[in-house]
């Protein structure tokens, strides 16, 4: 019998993937190497003002050359399975037309190291370093760039299927498409109207559907294709059967503009009544591609979105977070386990999901090492532990959550938060590029080994 108490009280599946998350502009650095074009967040990061400290992801954690050293980090943990993306403007270096083969050439050696240490590649297409050739073109507020996006999606696809099975279009549309364009955080830093906004928004989902028939069209059969997508993850404020329905609904409304379309292929009523004459040109067709049917949903959960029951029209109201509700690091990184039974619970519901992936969930600490160079997140563990303990919930009861991937195997370039904000569960010392695990890799290593929550 165990010695630890209650050791096999939260025991996942057999064969539940346990995995970690990155993505190519937040780890790989040697922007200028073997043809890579500039991206959109070059441009971004080099712009003063426009991220932490000037932070830029010039080498970031230099994975383009370690990826040896962190397949091995991957391999102490006992991951199954890593997500990694694909820089764009390494594969075309002028975001269409010819293929620069010394790119596709690093995603090649990276996935033999993993396929003979025996995990599982997840490869997602755009994790939103748009090549900025297209960006002086209009980036996404140009229609033309959702057809470079699925041409380079099908090609890359078609290059990688024969050892990738399961691709993600896009990382968080929403992230992107509101970031990038509305309040002008993130690359490539616009602040467009309403009306502008939501055409930008059309164009992304459909960039991700004609990806979606394009990697079908490409890949070898049996490749799944989904997407990460960080929907606003509805969570009841409490567990009564209003607000649970409430939330229901929220989850739906809320996500009108990436999810709901995207599953449903239209726009919901109160999605196109709220916009009025801001919503966007679309056709039959295009909602058509945008609906292409999914292999599987990811869905990248931090924060609980808290939903009440009210009699508005809507039927639900949205529960702002008063100033002391604790977060971690991050101001935004609110906690509320919850969200992760939640989420998948509410999306296999409304959707008939039957494949589920959480394709980020994690931490920002302050990870500041002892004198004897440790790093004890007790904060992370702390937050691990809880959201894991609620996606067991979710997993017992049989919402089809097929895998976990927790943000962030290292520390890395936090977009416009620079190096300021760790995610790792593996300290970087950006000077010397040393990789030391934290209390988290060892808690992650456990939870992976007894396949349980520990
Ligand atoms: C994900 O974003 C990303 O996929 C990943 O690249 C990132 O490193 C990770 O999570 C950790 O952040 O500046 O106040 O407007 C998480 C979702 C949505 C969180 C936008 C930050 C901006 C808050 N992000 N949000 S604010």
């Amino acid at each position: 019998a165990p010695e630890t108490a209650g050791a096999d009280a939260h025991q996942f599946p057999h064969g539940f993937l346990w995995g970690s998350a990155t993505a190519s502009y937040q780890v790989e650095g040697t922007v200028k190497e073997d043809g890579r074009g500039p991206s959109i967040w070059d441009t971004f990061s080099h712009t003063p003002g426009k991220t932490h400290n000037g932070d830029t992801g010039d080498v970031a954690d230099d994975h383009y050359h370690r990826y040896k050293e962190d397949v091995q980090l991957m391999k102490n943990l006992g991951l199954k399975t890593y997500r990694f993306s694909v820089s764009w403007s390494r594969v075309f270096p002028e975001g269409t037309g010819a293929p620069n083969p010394k790119g596709l050439d690093f995603y090649n050696r990276m996935l033999d190291e993993l396929l003979a240490a025996g995990i599982a590649p997840y490869c997602t297409l755009y994790h939103w370093d748009l090549p900025q050739v297209l960006q002086d073109r209009g980036g996404w507020e140009n229609r033309d760039t959702a057809k470079a996006f699925a041409d380079y999606a099908g090609y890359t696809a078609g290059k990688l299927s024969d050892r990738v099975k399961h691709f993600m279009t896009m990382n968080e549309l929403r992230t992107f498409v509101e970031l990038g364009y509305s309040t002008g955080f993130h690359a490539p830093g616009l602040k467009l109207d309403a009306k502008g906004l939501a055409q930008v928004s059309h164009h992304a989902v459909l960039g991700h559907g004609m990806a979606v028939q394009a990697i079908r069209a490409s890949a070898k059969p049996g490749t799944k294709v989904g997407l990460a997508d960080n929907l606003t993850a509805c969570t009841p404020v409490f567990d009564a059967p209003e607000h649970v329905e409430a939330a229901g609904r929220a989850t739906r409304e809320e996500n009108a503009m990436f999810l709901t379309v995207i599953q449903e292929g239209r726009y919901t009523d109160g999605y196109l009544k709220r916009l009025g004459a801001a919503a966007p040109k679309f056709t039959a067709e295009e909602l058509a591609i945008i609906g292409s049917k999914l292999d599987f949903t990811g869905i990248n959960i931090y924060t609980p979105a808290y939903v009440r029951a009210d009699d508005s029209e809507k039927g639900y109201a949205m529960v702002p977070s008063p100033a002391s509700y604790p977060h971690m690091f991050s101001p935004w990184l609110t906690i509320g386990p919850e969200a992760l039974y939640w989420a998948p619970k509410l999306v296999a519901k409304l959707w008939n999901v039957k494949e589920i992936y959480i394709t980020e969930n994690g931490a920002s600490s302050a990870d500041v090492p002892t004198p004897e160079g440790r790093i004890l997140d007790t904060d992370r563990v702390m937050y691990l532990r809880n959201y894991l303990t609620q996606l067991h919930r979710a997993v017992a009861e049989g919402v089809p959550v097929k895998g976990y991937f927790l943000w962030s195997l290292l520390d890395n370039y936090e977009w416009a938060d620079g190096y300021e904000k760790r995610f790792g569960i593996h300290y970087v010392d950006f000077k010397t590029q040393k990789r030391t695990p934290k209390l988290s890799a060892e808690f992650y290593r456990e939870v992976i080994a007894r396949n349980s929550v520990a």
